[in-house]
């Protein structure tokens, strides 16, 4: 609760920062007995290229595929759900995550109270030939972590192939206590963000943001971005990113 109209959440043209004091659930096409917070999507300024919401599902809730071109990444950050694609069903619990290609039949139901971050995007297709990209799935936090930039203290963990046929990344970027992002970054990718746990302090554009797990970020193409962890425990967020495209086709 915060007296006096007060939120930590800010929204401005290049980047945005999102607080969970300002949530608001509501229903989406398709998602059956399941609420929503939609945290980035195109109704922004800047009109970010993807969408990034938290899903929040009872044993009753499930989902089909959604509309015709867009793609789609699940991360369960609590509870546990059924994926069914391809004639195969996936157990995914709590870490677990599943890319599911645009156009792909699927079907997603919850065995419990779930809450999910999903990822969509419009599938832009590469001009060179390439394979249609597949699905994966795995346990996220299995994924071996490779140093960023040489720095051991920053790990990052890439979910999906980076492959031509894959049009976006979703990583998980894990900071030891007191390690920084080695330099201001400032590039064409845009950014949807989650922390999933820990504290530090997100520099985005020209505002300095402390930031706590449970709190989401969009950065545009361009927004100068830095982040620093503090406190007693390691940091961790989950990010998307687009990637492997004409740069006048994104
Ligand atoms: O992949 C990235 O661009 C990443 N280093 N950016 C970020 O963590 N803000
Ligand atoms: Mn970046």
């Amino acid at each position: 609760m915060h007296p006096l109209g007060q939120t930590r959440t800010t929204i401005k043209s290049n980047h945005a920062f999102i607080a969970p004091d300002g949530h608001i659930k509501s229903s989406l096409q398709g998602w059956e007995n399941t609420q929503v917070t939609v945290l980035i999507s195109p109704h922004m300024l800047k009109r970010p290229r993807f969408a990034q919401y938290i899903a929040y599902m009872s044993d009753e809730s499930s989902v089909g595929q959604p509309a015709q071109g867009i793609q789609r990444v699940i991360f369960i950050m609590d509870g546990h759900i059924n994926l069914t694609v391809g004639g195969e069903t996936y157990d995914l619990s709590e870490g677990y995550f599943a890319y599911i290609p645009a156009d792909t039949n699927h079907s997603i139901n919850s065995q419990s109270n779930s809450k999910l971050l999903v990822f969509e995007k419009n599938y832009v297709k590469p001009t060179l030939p390439t394979d249609y990209p597949k699905v994966v799935t795995g346990n996220a936090w299995a994924v071996d972590g490779s140093p960023f930039l040489g720095d051991e203290s920053a790990l990052v963990r890439t979910l999906l192939p980076d492959t031509l046929e894959f049009d976006m990344a979703v990583n998980l970027f894990t900071f030891q206590t007191g390690t920084a992002l080695p330099f201001v970054e400032t590039h064409i990718m845009e950014h949807g963000l989650y922390l999933l746990e820990g504290q530090g302090i997100y520099r985005l554009d020209e505002s300095w943001y402390p930031i706590q797990a449970g709190d989401a970020i969009w950065m545009g193409s361009y927004c100068p971005q830095w982040f620093c962890a503090i406190g007693k425990t390691q940091s961790t967020y989950i990010y998307y990113k687009d990637i492997n495209r004409d740069v006048l086709s994104l």
